[in-house]
């Protein structure tokens, strides 16, 4: 059984391993498919991207692809930056400067009211058109100032409430027992059966 993780970020990768290890898969990557070219998100949900990206991959590599697409949803910013995590500061952004673009628009918010939630939305897509699709959440508090060295995006500064530990303090583990990804993929999975006999 083989799967192709249809993300070029290095984290989820990285992540998305961890979670499907020891079930059975044979986990390629876009690395073993250089024809491939970018795949422009032009949709307005997580589904629909999310969705878009594995269709595009299977369709492209015959095989049956996963896909993920996240973000973080800032109460105080009506929900912004959400499906535009990954450009918010400009297209092509750093980490780095989406991290200080979100901490200067939150600059006088107070504690408080800086709920937040990352969401996740796993895909799968099959060349003969099975798919199947996830949802995961994770609650939060923005932090006023990066904590941790972990992870990888807003990681340093999402706060979860109940360890009183940022996302980038977390061990690769803990994160992924808990994260918005983590719980979408193992949603996925319970749906995992019934897809395969269709694939
Ligand atoms: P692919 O489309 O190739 O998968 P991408 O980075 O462009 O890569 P998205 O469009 O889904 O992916 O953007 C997701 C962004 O949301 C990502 O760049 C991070 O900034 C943020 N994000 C998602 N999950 C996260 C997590 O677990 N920890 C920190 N930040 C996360």
């Amino acid at each position: 059984k083989t799967l192709v993780l249809a993300t070029r970020n290095a984290g989820k990768i990285r992540e998305l391993q961890a979670l499907l290890s020891g079930l059975g898969f044979e986990i390629l990557g876009l690395d073993s498919f250089p024809h491939m070219g970018e795949i422009e998100e032009t949709g307005s949900t997580f589904a629909e991207n999310s969705l878009l990206k594995a269709r595009t991959v299977a369709t492209a590599t015959g095989l049956v692809a996963l896909a993920d697409d996240s973000g973080l949803e800032v109460d105080a910013l009506d929900g912004a930056p959400g499906v535009y995590s990954a450009r918010y500061s400009d297209p092509g952004a750093t980490d780095e400067k989406n991290n200080q673009k979100l901490l200067d628009a939150l600059r006088t918010v107070p504690e408080e009211r800086r709920g937040c939630r990352f969401v996740s939305v796993v895909a799968a897509s099959a060349p003969g058109g099975a798919e199947l699709l996830a949802e995961g959440r994770w609650e939060g508090r923005v932090l006023t100032a990066p904590r941790g060295a972990g992870g990888f995006g807003y990681d340093p500064l999402f706060l979860d409430l109940e360890l009183g530990q940022s996302a980038a303090e977390l061990a690769a583990d803990e994160k992924n027992a808990r994260s918005h990804r983590g719980r979408a993929l193992r949603a996925l999975l319970t749906q995992w059966p019934a897809f395969w006999e269709r694939v």
